[in-house]
């Protein structure tokens, strides 16, 4: 692949797509003042789950408010989430790779760990499997993970309003969320741990030092 991934991952309320946002106006502004030797076709911002048609449909019977008649099951709720990869993964991520754009996404694979595996403790081993096989071994090239502790992410989200299904399960299954995503930092390498508690700037600040260590290995001469 041409292209770079870069993933945004954390509990709800963490900042991503405020950080997305940030990141992608200041990418914009650093590529066309450097001329960088190599340089990315273009930017991207898409997201997990919705960033294809069919996944915004699916998106909405994973986020809808459950009733106590009509909720869905944990499985499906794995398997929806798995049927919304595949479908970005080859209509989007693929292409846009393939053609030398820089991908910004909002969640990846490491939300289904998070969530399905920790927090609805569905097996790890399943999960594996099925990510491997929504995202046909496409794994990101750098994740960033917004970290923050469950009560302030939750806070920020009451204060914006209803919650959709998946922000109304109870305070412990984010918990376990945050110790998924903590597991998974300390694992893998290109998964790094970005303080999400200051205001909004100085987290930006935060992160283009890091995607600016990897923009040099990956677009210098
Ligand atoms: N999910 C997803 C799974 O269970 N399994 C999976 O495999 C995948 C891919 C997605 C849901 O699906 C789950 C996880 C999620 O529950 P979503 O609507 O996309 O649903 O939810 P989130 O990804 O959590 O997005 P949110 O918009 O809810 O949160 P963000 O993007 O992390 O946060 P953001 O930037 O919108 O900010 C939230 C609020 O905080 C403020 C913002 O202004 C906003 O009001 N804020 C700050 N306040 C103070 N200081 C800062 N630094 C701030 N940054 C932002």
């Amino acid at each position: 692949m041409r292209g770079k991934l870069i993933v945004f991952e954390g509990i709800e309320g963490s900042g991503k797509t405020t950080q997305i946002q940030h990141l992608r106006q200041w990418l914009e502004n650093r590529l066309a003042d450097e001329g960088l030797a190599h340089a990315p076709t273009g930017i991207i911002v898409t997201r997990q789950p919705g960033g294809t048609s069919v996944g915004q449909q699916i998106r909405q019977v994973l986020l809808q408010p459950s009733t106590d008649t009509d909720s869905v099951t944990s499985t499906s709720e794995l398997l929806l989430y798995a049927a919304d990869r595949a479908q970005h993964v080859e209509q989007v991520l693929v292409p846009a790779l393939k053609s030398g754009h820089l991908v910004l996404c909002d969640r990846y694979t490491a939300s289904t760990v998070a969530y399905q595996g920790y927090g609805r403790q569905l097996d790890l081993a399943l999960i594996e499997t099925l990510n491997t096989i929504a995202t046909q071994g496409l794994t990101s090239d750098l994740t960033l993970w917004l970290k923050l502790d469950v009560a302030t992410g939750l806070g920020r989200m009451a204060a914006r309003g209803q919650a959709d299904r998946i922000e109304q399960a109870g305070i412990e299954f984010h918990r376990r969320v945050h110790a998924g995503f903590a597991a998974q930092a300390q694992g893998q390498t290109g998964f790094i741990a970005v303080d999400g508690s200051p205001n909004a700037t100085t987290v930006a600040q935060q992160i283009q030092t890091i995607v600016s260590t990897y923009l040099e290995q990956w677009y210098a001469p």
